[in-house]
């Protein structure tokens, strides 16, 4: 059958280059690129789909005869702290609708993106395993726990073939993120090639696991492209990229721009932060569909540095 894929929040971080990446694997054509609202900027089909909508998302994949899903549309952890219980509803509704849609119309592959927030207080903080206890400390963690149970439980008992990454901070300059923890990661930069003062919501020594956009991106591919027996992990797979803090960014910055300023102001994310990783064991990925990162913290600070000067001149 022909692939036809739709992207569920193809205007977030994530959803905006993973929609490019795949119109430049699969062909625009056989692309459904939709949001709750359209990108000016958006090229190829674009649908509108407010995915709390059960309706909506059957429509749209029988007008397409859809064969794939990538549910990208989620509240992130400090902005889902702002209105807990609204923020499930829409992070776990939307999933059950994917889930339910691709039950009844037998989509062949569905992926679901995890995070780093479904680990809490009881897990070990360096280099945490796939497989340690979560008892996450945001709502947004707690539904990203419970989506990775509910990909597992379709899976088990529809033998739906949900792929699933639990994703680092992600850093990229296509688009900036909104309402995670390790946003700040991202800003930094921005601040940093407008000569600004960057002021950080995290204390200076506080370290994340974090990933370019690029290798989170080429991670999501290759786990969908991976063959369906090297898919062991059926909740989620731990992928790390880099891990620092904004201290190590600053004196990373400091190499291009010597006159960078940092002052820190610790808000409510500090106490979201600590609870998470500092940093993540990915054997698993590594070992069944031959995970490798490419980028470590000089790497991605050359090349957001770059692409935001083109941006910004
Ligand atoms: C957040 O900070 O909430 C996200 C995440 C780690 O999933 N970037």
């Amino acid at each position: 059958m022909k692939t036809m894929i739709l992207v569920i929040g193809a205007n977030g971080q994530v959803g905006s280059v993973l929609t490019k990446a795949l119109q430049d694997k699969y062909g625009k054509e056989n692309i459904i690129a939709s949001d709750i609202r359209e990108r000016e900027d958006s090229e190829g089909i674009f649908e509108i789909i407010d995915a709390t909508n059960f309706d909506r998302i059957k429509e749209v994949v029988i007008q397409y005869k859809v064969t794939q899903i990538y549910h990208l549309a989620a509240i992130l952890s400090a902005k889902g702290e702002e209105n807990p219980l609204r923020s499930w509803d829409i992070n776990i509704k939307t999933w059950l609708n994917v889930l339910e849609v691709s039950r009844i119309y037998n989509i062949e592959k569905v992926f679901y993106p995890s995070s780093i927030a479904v680990f809490g207080t009881s897990a070990q903080r360096n280099n945490t395993p796939n497989d340690a206890y979560l008892d996450p400390v945001t709502v947004y963690g707690i539904s990203k726990v419970d989506g990775e149970n509910w990909a597992q439980y379709y899976h088990v008992k529809y033998g739906l073939d949900i792929r699933s990454i639990r994703y680092p901070g992600i850093i990229g300059y296509q688009s900036l993120p909104g309402g995670g923890t390790t946003d700040y990661a991202v800003d930094i930069y921005h601040k940093a090639v407008l000569n600004e003062t960057f002021t950080c919501f995290l204390k200076e020594d506080t370290a994340l696991p974090m990933i370019f956009i690029d290798d989170a991106i080429r991670a999501t591919l290759e786990i969908m492209e991976a063959p369906i027996e090297n898919i062991k992990v059926r909740t989620s797979y731990n992928i790390a990229g880099s891990s620092f803090s904004p201290k190590e960014i600053a004196s990373e910055i400091c190499e291009l721009y010597p006159d960078f300023k940092i002052e820190y102001k610790p808000d409510f994310r500090q106490d979201i932060a600590e609870n998470w990783p500092k940093s993540i064991d990915d054997s698993e990925a590594k070992m069944d569909w031959d995970w490798k990162p490419q980028y470590d913290l000089w790497s991605i600070t050359e090349t957001m540095i770059s692409k935001l000067i083109e941006q910004y001149k």
